[in-house]
């Protein structure tokens, strides 16, 4: 299966999954993720809310989802950096603001559970590279064979033709019109690569998880936003979490996920705060900006939630006992 047809596939099929009986108001559990292959991905994840799981549980299980699907988007399947390698990076942070993280992740498939690992096995936040492998495996994570995936291996060979790096991700496929356009390139495949999802358990819990294989094409060794805490991924169990995409290293220089969460401690709704830091990350380079994606989701104690991006195409799906849905984010340009 492709990733068009994975994603395709999975929008589909969930959107048909009936509601568990909850009051149409109810805000918790509810769970908020990245792009429309979210959709599979809350599903994994409301698994464990709806039967009163830990929020922290539910995120990673939502993460390994998408991790496991090997022809798509993140994970092992995911594009490779410039010389041809799939390095991976995610996070997880949990309500008492634990968290662990691991960057240039070779051929481990499920790095949202080593970064798990790192934040209850070691007195560390980050491990990177070769240390954060040899940690995995210590742990009982198999080593992978490194192989690209089909369409990853079919890009790549693609790319390497020209071999320029021109980090635009995540602005739709002009072509593709309707609030709900994935965002594909014009042979199909979708050019975004990043996982994200928050969530409010039962007993009003925050956590959050990121995944990817970070921007396609990459310098070996780079790290983007997604695995940083306060960039990719903050939670702040008294006001609320959030989670990004898009440029990472646009997130790092503003800390943007920090700020979101900053914002709504201000008294500020989801989508006001993630609007906010994206006219902050516009600010700096207005011209700029034009040319790039960033998108922030965000979910506050309450279970309110909202998005915002600087352009136009980025969407988020939302589970909770009143809603399984796809909405597109709000944007400023
Ligand atoms: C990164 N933020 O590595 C990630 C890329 C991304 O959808 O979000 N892609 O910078």
């Amino acid at each position: 299966m492709n990733r068009k047809k994975f994603l395709q596939l999975s929008s589909l099929g969930l959107s048909a999954v009936s509601l568990p009986s909850f009051s149409p108001s109810a805000q918790k559990p509810i769970v908020i993720s990245t792009w429309d292959s979210g959709m599979a991905v809350n599903a994994a994840a409301w698994d464990i809310l709806s039967a009163n799981g830990k929020s922290v549980d539910a995120v990673e299980e939502g993460a390994r989802h998408i991790e496991n699907e090997l022809n798509c988007c993140v994970g092992l399947g995911g594009y490779p950096d410039r010389d041809g390698i799939v390095t991976l990076d995610a996070c997880i942070m949990d309500e008492h603001a634990n968290c662990g993280a691991v960057a240039g992740l070779e051929q481990i498939r499920h790095p949202v559970s080593v970064a798990r690992k790192v934040m209850e096995k070691t007195p560390h936040v980050i491990l990177v590279g070769n240390g954060a492998q040899q940690f995995a495996i210590e742990n009982g994570f198999p080593k992978e064979p490194a192989k690209l995936s089909d369409d990853a291996e079919h890009a790549y060979r693609d790319w390497l033709k020209k071999s320029t790096y021109s980090p635009v991700i995540n602005i739709e496929n002009k072509k593709q019109n309707g609030p709900f356009a994935p965002n594909f390139f014009d042979d199909g495949t979708p050019n975004h690569d990043t996982m994200g999802l928050v969530a409010l358990d039962a007993s009003g819990d925050l956590s959050g998880a990121v995944t990817t294989s970070g921007m396609a094409f990459k310098v070996h060794g780079r790290v983007g936003d997604s695995p940083i805490i306060g960039a990719g991924l903050f939670v702040d169990n008294e006001v609320g979490a959030a989670t990004s995409s898009g440029v990472g290293e646009e997130v790092i220089r503003i800390c943007g996920t920090h700020l979101v969460v900053e914002f709504m401690r201000q008294g500020m709704s989801p989508e006001q705060a993630c609007k906010k830091a994206v006219e902050r990350i516009v600010k700096r380079d207005p011209v700029k900006a034009k040319t790039l994606q960033v998108g922030f989701l965000a979910l506050n104690k309450k279970g309110q939630y909202g998005a915002y991006a600087i352009q136009k195409g980025f969407v988020y799906s939302v589970r909770s006992g009143s809603e399984n849905k796809i909405h597109p984010s709000k944007f400023l340009i």
